[in-house]
């Protein structure tokens, strides 16, 4: 008797004895965890239809919510479509690879016909080559330094397969230095950054999506070349809020099991705000990352915004 494919909640189940946090490995100059960089070289061949559509961020940037605004528009905001299976086998994150029966990124666009929704977390330089040889469409999302360090301080607590994030002092350090997951928050918006116009590759800030989210998914929408109702639109602000995608199971990786994820530290739909980082940084470490960040960031003029 043929044997029913694992679906991919199962898969992390039974692989959850075998999850640890795996150190990070430098690629090219970038850390990324073992599990990537052990696989890097099909990660990097990796040759994307034409129609692929690529969604880049920095890690806990708006990633989630960007896939789930685009999956909404693709399907003229059917909510129960886009709730066919869990956001990480709708859009697949390319370069993802855990320990089996957990199919990889790689493993679970092979099974996908074009056009595909591909996430990745690659600064730039490491995006397979294939993306900008075939003119791939890219949505690149960022949010501003200081709720992106805060962000992805909590996810490192809880995602039991990063390092550990250790304290949060020593932790803006790591921020400031690119020594965590997928390297500098700043070559990564930077990089996205200039080459946007000659890439084509759609700029999104996650302070301009909480501030006026109607007129950042229209502008998704005009991107893809995609024309849906006014109505619909207003659905997808509606099913596209913080609040509808933390209760929605589809969206909010409550089926990541606790080994995996332990959501008992914190969750992954956390808060959705712009401006927590006033609840984390004291005066003095706000003094000292903004010293550093005002020469990190010299050299560009994006339009970030640390409250609305
Ligand atoms: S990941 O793991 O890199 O894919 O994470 P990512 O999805 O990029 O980032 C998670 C943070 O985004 C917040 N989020 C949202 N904010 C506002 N509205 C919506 N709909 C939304 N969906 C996800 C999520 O809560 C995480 O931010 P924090 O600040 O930790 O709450």
């Amino acid at each position: 008797m043929e044997e029913k494919p694992l679906s991919y909640e199962e898969a992390i189940r039974r692989a959850a004895s075998a999850i640890k946090r795996f150190p990070l490995i430098d690629i090219e100059g970038v850390p990324l965890m073992s599990t990537i960089a052990e696989n890097w070289k099909s990660v990097s061949d990796f040759s994307p239809d034409p129609s692929d559509l690529l969604i880049a961020t920095y890690p806990k940037a708006g990633t989630t919510w960007t896939q789930e605004i685009v999956d909404l528009l693709l399907h003229n905001g059917d909510a129960e479509l886009c709730k066919r299976a869990p956001t990480a086998v709708r859009s697949p994150f390319l370069e993802i690879c855990a320990p089996p029966p957990i199919p990889s990124g790689l493993d679970l666009l092979e099974q996908m016909k074009p056009p595909r929704v591909i996430k990745t977390h690659l600064p730039i330089q490491l995006v397979p080559k294939g993306f900008w040889e075939n003119k791939c469409k890219v949505i690149y999302t960022a949010r501003n330094a200081k709720d992106n360090a805060v962000s992805y301080f909590h996810f490192d607590r809880m995602n039991l397969t990063q390092p550990e994030p250790g304290p949060w002092d020593g932790y803006i350090n790591k921020f400031m230095k690119g020594e965590l997951g997928w390297g500098s928050w700043y070559d990564h918006v930077k990089g996205y950054w200039r080459e946007r116009k000659e890439k084509n590759i759609l700029y999104l800030l996650y302070e301009d999506m909480k501030e006026n989210p109607r007129k950042e998914i229209e502008r998704i929408m005009y991107y893809l070349d995609l024309s849906v109702s006014e109505d619909v639109i207003e659905r997808i602000v509606q099913l596209t809020s913080f609040k509808v995608m933390k209760d929605n199971p589809m969206a909010n990786y409550s089926y990541i099991p606790k080994p995996v994820f332990d959501q008992s530290i914190s969750v992954f739909m956390r808060k959705g705000e712009v401006g927590d980082w006033v609840n984390h940084f004291t005066s003095s470490q706000s003094q000292m990352f903004d010293e550093d960040y005002a020469k990190q960031m010299k050299d560009v003029d994006i339009p970030f915004r640390f409250s609305i």
